[in-house]
């Protein structure tokens, strides 16, 4: 990344499985991008970030007992959350040269509900339908065998219905996080086991690296 002033916004993405550290690499990346562009970025979390997605979001934290949720459901909802935000934040910021940082987009339905759920056809369907392409500019992804990031968001609280899944669900969407960004240049990946210290030096680098 250059230091000059950027004349086009860019969407940036931190993604990765429950206790990969999403929450602190945000704030690193948020501080980056205002000391590189003067300008503070446009935070977003995925599904949510506009009031109808946020009440999405709750649909989909919550477990439904009498009326459990199906996951091509599930699914459904990711997407409607995901269209209001792009159509209603994401594109008017980068319209006005903002530039935008997301809590999870895309690549987290392909990955969860894609590879998780196995789902992958319905999910590529969609995000072709409401997406048309757009992506991000920039998407890192902290890697994390699930079992660690797990225990780390189980020491924070208590689990939500999503987090609750069975191991092999999180395996199968982390095995599909990996694929998406072995196939992706603009997906790098960073090592979420190492010490917080270690996390955010290697994000750091990845941002230096790049000319915008
Ligand atoms: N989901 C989906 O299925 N499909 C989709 O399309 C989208 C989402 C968009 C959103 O929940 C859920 O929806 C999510 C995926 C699914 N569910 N699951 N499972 P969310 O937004 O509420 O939660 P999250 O995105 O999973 O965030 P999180 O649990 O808060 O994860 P995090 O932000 O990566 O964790 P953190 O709060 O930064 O860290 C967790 C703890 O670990 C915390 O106490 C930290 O201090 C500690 N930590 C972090 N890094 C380290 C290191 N390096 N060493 C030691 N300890 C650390």
């Amino acid at each position: 990344m250059n230091t000059n002033t950027p004349s086009n916004g860019k969407f940036i993405v931190i993604e990765g499985l429950e206790g990969a550290g999403k929450s602190s690499a945000i704030a690193l990346v948020r501080d980056f991008i205002e000391k590189h562009t003067g300008k503070a970025p446009v935070c977003t979390r995925e599904p949510g970030g506009t009031p109808l997605a946020e009440q999405m979001r709750d649909l989909v934290k919550v477990a439904h007992e009498s009326d459990p949720l199906c996951d091509e459901a599930e699914c459904l909802l990711f997407y409607a959350a995901r269209a209001q935000l792009v159509a209603n934040v994401i594109k008017p910021a980068l319209a006005k040269g903002d530039w935008v940082l997301g809590d999870r987009h895309n690549l987290s339905s392909l990955a969860y509900q894609g590879g998780g759920r196995g789902l992958m056809p319905l999910v590529s369907a969609i995000s072709d339908a409401t997406l048309k392409g757009f992506k991000p500019d920039l998407t890192l992804y902290l890697d994390i065998e699930p079992k660690l990031g797990l225990e780390r968001a189980a020491r924070r609280g208590e689990l939500d219905r999503i987090e609750n899944q069975e191991i092999a669900f999180f395996n199968r969407t982390r095995a599909t996080f990996l694929e998406f960004a072995g196939a992706d240049d603009s997906i790098k990946i960073v090592d979420a086991s190492q010490t917080m210290a270690e996390v955010h030096k290697d994000i750091i680098a990845l941002l230096q690296e790049l000319s915008w």
